[in-house]
């Protein structure tokens, strides 16, 4: 077996967005691509050498070929030793659990998230750093940059990892050890959730539904729920990972997990329904007959997780996204503990995740995660809620109502405007931006504009600081109107516009939530002329 050096020619566009380098599959199927970028991440982490690398990846389209990439460029570059998931499978949270628990130097996750998948649909890498979280921004710009100049890199030629085979390989001087996917998440699941109480619940006649849209929590979510705790057969629906993910769009929201939605809105409907996305960090959370928004979901875990085994030390703090409704920052402010505003992104939560300063953190983006792992986790936040059900006896009805009986309640909606180009998507909010200053003290239907400015973000462990991450009018308490641009489409741009509204007398908890945004959309309308400005007349996905 040879070490080959290959030469190469840059590609510009190896940047990284939110979470890692999104791209259709037929640009990274381009000579080199994804090389060039493996080898980029390579030269930038010395660490990895004579080091540990987890790999996985969410099973799409490319997922195989990607993985024999990354191993032989692994052990051309002096990685000792690779644990990957058997398949080539990982959860994005289970590959940041098995960094963590095997001390491993970091991780390379092949992922596009929730963009769909198949030879026509995305493809993506992320790569994570010791102890489970994404590389921070200033790393991926280093690599970003490096992209821009690379020449060459270095490749085991070498014929392909057995992916399929439990157990130690040897690829040259590197040890490659396959993993199955699910045994060490299961066994973290169970030492967080009281597993005995949620089994004793759902022998008790009650029943849960989990959504795996074909895509990577399936098998997680049958060992855990189905083997482990006892839930019914047919509990887990699209739960076999397939390449194209079943030619869906594995985004959990009330668009494409429709079929969930409208089960829970049926005489059919069992106690609680959850979905997940493409590499299983996202989360859905439906009671029968009822949504819970992504952030109302944030704030009522936050208000019971210290009734739960694995939490009940009490919580430090609690973090949410700058978009992300402030629900959560009254149930810390009644707990007594500190309540942290990041930018979009979970790599932003993980300095204070270890730091200790905060328990369980959030996103408006069905993103909801604890200091178990250093990313977001789809199958935690079903068990999570499945173990507060069985350890209150109500219902998410019920839980939701009295969570806004006592603290009032957020309506919430993001409304996307997908697509647009992106010189015009950046001319929008250079307009609003500059609108900005002169909209302070100004009153739109009632509610007057307390703040209104482009947030900007200093990191409290380390200094680091991220401007530029969304424009936000803020109402005092009453409501926020923000906007912002997407940093993990694949083509043109894409325009988030974030509604938030606060009620909290109590013949206002119970209103539809496209009627109580109403007023507010309007009021961002007159503000940033968006449908002139973008020419849209509608937004294309309300969630
Ligand atoms: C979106 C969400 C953000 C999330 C990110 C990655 O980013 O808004 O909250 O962290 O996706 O999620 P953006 O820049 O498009 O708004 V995942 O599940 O795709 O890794
Ligand atoms: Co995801």
């Amino acid at each position: 077996m040879t070490v080959r050096e290959i030469a190469t020619r840059p590609y510009d566009d190896q940047k990284p967005g939110t979470a890692g380098l999104r791209k259709s599959v037929a640009v990274f199927q381009q000579p080199h691509y994804l090389e060039n970028f493996l080898q980029s991440i390579f030269d930038n982490m010395p660490q990895w050498s004579a080091g540990t690398v987890v790999i996985g990846g969410d099973g799409r389209y490319f997922n195989r070929e990607a993985i024999q990439t990354a191993i032989a460029m692994a052990a051309a570059n002096g990685v000792a030793h690779v644990i990957v998931g058997q398949r080539g499978h990982l959860s994005t949270p289970a590959a940041s659990h098995l960094i963590a628990k095997r001390k491993a130097d970091g991780g390379l996750l092949l992922t596009a998230s929730h963009n769909p998948a198949g030879p026509d649909g995305d493809f993506g890498l992320k790569f994570s750093m010791a102890g489970g979280g994404q590389a921070p921004e200033a790393l991926t710009d280093k690599v970003y940059a490096y992209s821009c100049e690379i020449a060459h890199y270095r490749i085991l030629e070498a014929g392909p990892v057995d992916l399929d085979q439990l157990g130690q390989q040897s690829f040259g001087g590197l040890r490659v050890e396959v993993v199955d996917p699910v045994d060490d998440y299961a066994e973290l699941m169970q030492s967080l959730f009281d597993f005995d109480r949620i089994r004793a619940w759902l022998a008790d006649g009650h029943s849960v539904c989990f959504d795996g849209m074909h895509a990577i929590t399936g098998p997680y979510a049958q060992r855990i729920l189905v083997d482990m705790l006892g839930a019914r057969a047919d509990s887990v629906i699209n739960g076999t990972p397939l390449e194209d993910f079943g030619g869906g769009h594995p985004d959990p929201n009330l668009i494409y997990a429709r079929p969930l939605v409208d089960l829970m809105m049926s005489a059919d409907a069992p106690d609680l329904a959850a979905a997940s996305d493409g590499d299983g960090d996202r989360n859905m959370i439906l009671g029968r007959g009822l949504f819970i928004s992504p952030g109302d979901s944030l704030a009522m875990l936050a208000a019971h997780l210290d009734k739960l085994p694995g939490y009940r030390q009490g919580l430090a703090g609690v973090a949410r996204s700058m978009p992300t409704c402030r629900a959560v920052d009254l149930v810390a402010a009644a707990k007594g503990i500190e309540a942290h505003e990041t930018p979009t992104g979970w790599k932003f939560f993980c300095n204070l995740l270890d730091a200790g300063r905060v328990t369980i953190c959030g996103e408006e983006s069905f993103g909801t995660s604890s200091m178990h792992v250093r990313e977001k986790d789809g199958v935690w936040a079903a068990l999570a809620w499945l173990n507060v059900l069985a350890e209150t006896g109500q219902s998410v009805a019920e839980i939701a109502k009295a969570h806004w009986a006592s603290y009032g309640r957020h309506y919430f909606a993001r409304h996307d405007y997908e697509g647009l180009d992106s010189d015009v998507a950046k001319r929008l909010i250079a307009a609003v931006q500059s609108a900005l200053p002169e909209l302070v003290g100004q009153s739109f239907g009632g509610w007057t504009v307390s703040l209104a400015d482009s947030f900007a973000y200093t990191d409290p462990i380390d200094g680091s600081s991220a401007s530029n991450q969304g424009l936000r009018i803020v109402f005092g308490n009453a409501a926020r109107i923000i906007l912002r641009l997407s940093g993990t489409g694949t083509s043109g741009a894409t325009l988030r516009l974030y509604l938030e509204r606060y009620e909290k007398d109590t013949d206002k908890l119970a209103w539809d939530v496209g009627e109580a945004l109403a007023p507010l959309a309007a009021i961002a309308e007159q503000i940033g002329s968006i449908r002139s400005r973008s020419g849209r007349d509608a937004p294309d996905v309300v969630t």
